[in-house]
């Protein structure tokens, strides 16, 4: 029999190289995508299938996790062996800005998705991945970070997540339903939105080698991430479905770089030699060839509460799911770099041949 999995998230980074896995494993994929003024579907474009044709095995819907009556429809309809919980109001520091929205979408989005097993008398058919994450660490308690450490949640997003991250623990206690926490570490990969700091700074970097842009500003280049390759961490989700027993997990490489060392890496990629001068405020980085300022810190980044620092601990999930993260950083940012230069070209090439391009960074 044919599986059959449901992707909220579907359209973003993670949504994609998950539906790209699973499709690979041949399962019936449907993922959930919001209603929008235009297509929204990069990511997936090259996943689409025609619904005309017979036999689809990726199927799109409409749908909201704000609203429950769409989600209860469209889990009804699809009758999925596996949910993964994958979309969210993500960005940390906008949910600053839009907390009681976070809140809704990230937090009871998953308890709408877990009565709608309950309700529809799914828990015995449906098995559940809840994207949770190591902001639920924030302010750290232990180092390295393992799933007994305690958490302390440092944003409106993370407290949301929390909220979700205990709605899984106790559906699966209440009433027996395999649902799994997945308690990512960040990950990143070409795919990774322009606004989260390594696609910002490969993105940037690329553009003002290109002479496209003139300066990338940033916030708290001392933050310390244990940073990973998205591809690696949706097996991993995966993985948690096809166990004996439903448990959660943290999936991490166990290795820390800060905000600076990935500009430096990305400068190193692209043969730029950056030199720092300056500290906190006023700490910028120069080209040290050229002189040109490249870096410069913008304190409109800085986070009302930051998370300083994470590292994780993989040990579980390498020794029960045998996990291990394939991507190294090295060969994460060289990817991304690679990626952001091809797509600088193309606006390069245009512009020299006299067509505007959209120019906007943030
Ligand atoms: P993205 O921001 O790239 O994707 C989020 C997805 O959620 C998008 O498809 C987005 O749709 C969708 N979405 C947002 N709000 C809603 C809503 N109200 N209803 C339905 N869908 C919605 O995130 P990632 O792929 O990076 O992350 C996937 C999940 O994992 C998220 O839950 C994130 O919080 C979590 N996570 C991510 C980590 C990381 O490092 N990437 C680490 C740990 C956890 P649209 O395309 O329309 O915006
Ligand atoms: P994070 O990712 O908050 O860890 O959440 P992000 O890339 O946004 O920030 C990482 C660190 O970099 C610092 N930083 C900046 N961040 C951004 N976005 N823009 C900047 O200009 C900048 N300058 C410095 C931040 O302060 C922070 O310390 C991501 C998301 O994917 C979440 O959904 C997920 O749960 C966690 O990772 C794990």
């Amino acid at each position: 029999m044919t599986k059959r999995a449901l992707i909220t998230g579907v359209t973003g980074q993670d949504g994609a190289y998950l539906a790209e896995l699973l499709l690979s494993e041949g399962y019936e994929v449907h993922g959930i995508k919001r209603r929008a003024s235009l297509f929204n579907t990069d990511r997936i474009d090259h996943l689409y299938q025609d619904p005309h044709e017979a036999n689809p095995r990726f199927i799109l819907h409409y749908g909201d996790l704000t609203d429950s009556t769409n989600l209860i429809r469209i889990v009804q309809q699809v009758q999925p062996d596996e949910i993964y919980n994958l979309g969210a109001q993500s960005h940390v520091a906008v949910s600053f800005e839009s907390p009681e929205y976070t809140a809704n979408s990230d937090a009871l989005g998953t308890l709408r998705l877990l009565e709608a097993i309950r309700i529809l008398g799914l828990e015995d058919k449906t098995r559940f991945y809840q994207a949770s994450t190591s902001e639920l660490y924030g302010k750290v308690q232990a180092v390295p970070q393992n799933e007994t450490t305690p958490f302390y949640p440092r944003s409106p997003y993370a407290v949301s997540k929390l909220y979700a991250y205990w709605a899984v623990v106790n559906y699966r206690e209440a009433y027996g339903l395999y649902a799994c926490n997945g308690i990512l570490f960040n990950h990143e990969s070409p795919l990774r939105g322009e606004t989260f700091v390594t696609r910002k700074i490969t993105r940037a970097l690329a553009r003002i080698k290109l002479g496209l842009q003139d300066c990338l500003y940033l916030g708290n280049l001392n933050a310390l991430r244990d940073w990973g390759h998205a591809r690696d961490y949706v097996k991993a989700q995966w993985l948690m479905l096809q166990q004996a027993a439903p448990e959660d997990y943290v999936i991490a490489t166990g290795k820390q770089y800060s905000v600076r060392q990935f500009t430096e890496a990305a400068c190193r990629e692209l043969g730029i030699d950056i030199r720092w001068e300056g500290a906190g405020e006023s700490e910028k980085g120069y080209d040290a060839k050229s002189g040109a300022c490249l870096v410069a810190v913008d304190p409109r980044y800085f986070r009302p509460t930051e998370v300083e620092t994470l590292l994780g601990d993989p040990s579980k999930a390498r020794e029960q799911l045998g996990w291990e993260p394939e991507v190294s950083f090295d060969a994460l940012v060289a990817e991304m770099v690679r990626e952001d230069l091809m797509s600088a070209e193309r606006d390069e090439l245009c512009r020299r041949q006299g067509f505007q391009t959209f120019d906007y960074h943030e």
